[in-house]
């Protein structure tokens, strides 16, 4: 994992009409991202909506945007699944179809011991030469700090997404597992204080729709100019909060289409905007731009 780093997107996966998966759709946005700029792409993560889709639409989306990134940034693939089995299934595709990096958020829905999470770890890891980066996230239940030890020594277990707002475990992470256990931070609207602390790069469903900023946030960062890093985040953190109040997962992909690079729409039960709430939507948004 040592080699991705900078600001990568959850990737958001582009339905059709008809919530079937949009292969030319998702083609334009990975060029639109590349072409912006990103550092890597993160595929059907949770942004990608993968628990809405089958194993078989994941691999067909991973494939599809392996192929259109053509070696231009590392691919991590979200290969994450209650079943070990099927996330064993998702990661020796991944590791086939050509992904850099395998990424999963542990088990979920049953309650699984601790002892069951990292087998969990142990097995999907074990079943590719693919680096594993651990996906610490409030929606699939947090590990803690003592468990994160616990996963990093695990082979193979490179490091982790963070998606949690404890950021004074970024900095023990760094301090006590070693500052070459790679870590994204994962919160967009604390991409700064993640950096600040410690992280490597960047993984969030915003750097979909407003990569620039964030760009611009690591570049800042790197050079040690936190006043530039500190209005720049404000400014995402605007656009961010601006969304989170308005359906967030279809705003994403709204904003993206009037960037050029249509997403699409959401599978149900997320809902999307019809051309009148759009409307409304873009009303809002270029009110709350020009204030
Ligand atoms: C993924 O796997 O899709 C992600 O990386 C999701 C990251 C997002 N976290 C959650 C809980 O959805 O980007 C963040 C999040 O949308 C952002 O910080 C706004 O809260």
């Amino acid at each position: 994992l040592s080699e991705i780093r900078g600001v990568l997107p959850a990737l958001v996966t582009p339905f059709d009409e008809n919530e079937d998966f949009d292969a030319g759709r998702m083609r334009k946005v990975v060029d639109f991202l590349v072409e912006r700029g990103v550092d890597g792409l993160y595929v059907t993560g949770s942004t990608g909506e993968a628990f809405m889709m089958s194993p078989d639409e994941r691999k067909e989306v991973l494939e599809v945007v392996i192929d259109q990134v053509a070696g231009r940034v590392p691919v991590i693939a979200h290969v994450g699944a209650i079943s070990t089995h099927h996330s064993i299934e998702l990661a020796r595709h991944a590791e086939r179809t050509g992904a850099d990096a395998l990424s999963s958020v542990p088990p979920f829905y049953w309650g699984f011991s601790q002892d069951q999470i990292l087998a969990y770890y142990t097995d999907i890891t074990a079943a590719t030469g693919l680096p594993m980066c651990a996906y610490n996230v409030p929606l699939a239940g947090l590990f803690g700090f003592d468990m994160i030890k616990r996963l990093a020594e695990i082979p193979g277990v490179e490091g982790i997404k963070y998606t949690a707002s404890t950021h004074h475990d970024i900095m023990r992470i760094k301090a006590e597992i070693g500052p070459d256990f790679i870590l994204y931070s994962g919160a967009d609207e604390m991409a700064m204080s993640g950096l600040a602390f410690g992280a490597d790069g960047l993984i969030g469903s915003f750097y979909n729709a407003i990569p620039e900023i964030f760009l611009a946030i690591y570049a800042a960062m790197q050079a040690g100019d936190l006043e530039r890093a500190k209005a720049l985040q404000e400014t995402g953190n605007a656009v961010i909060f601006f969304a989170l109040s308005r359906n967030p997962m279809a705003a994403i992909k709204r904003m993206m289409a009037w960037q050029g690079a249509d997403a699409g729409f959401c599978r149900r039960p997320m809902t999307n905007f019809t051309p009148e709430t759009e409307a409304a939507l873009k009303a809002d948004f270029r009110a709350f731009a020009a204030e």
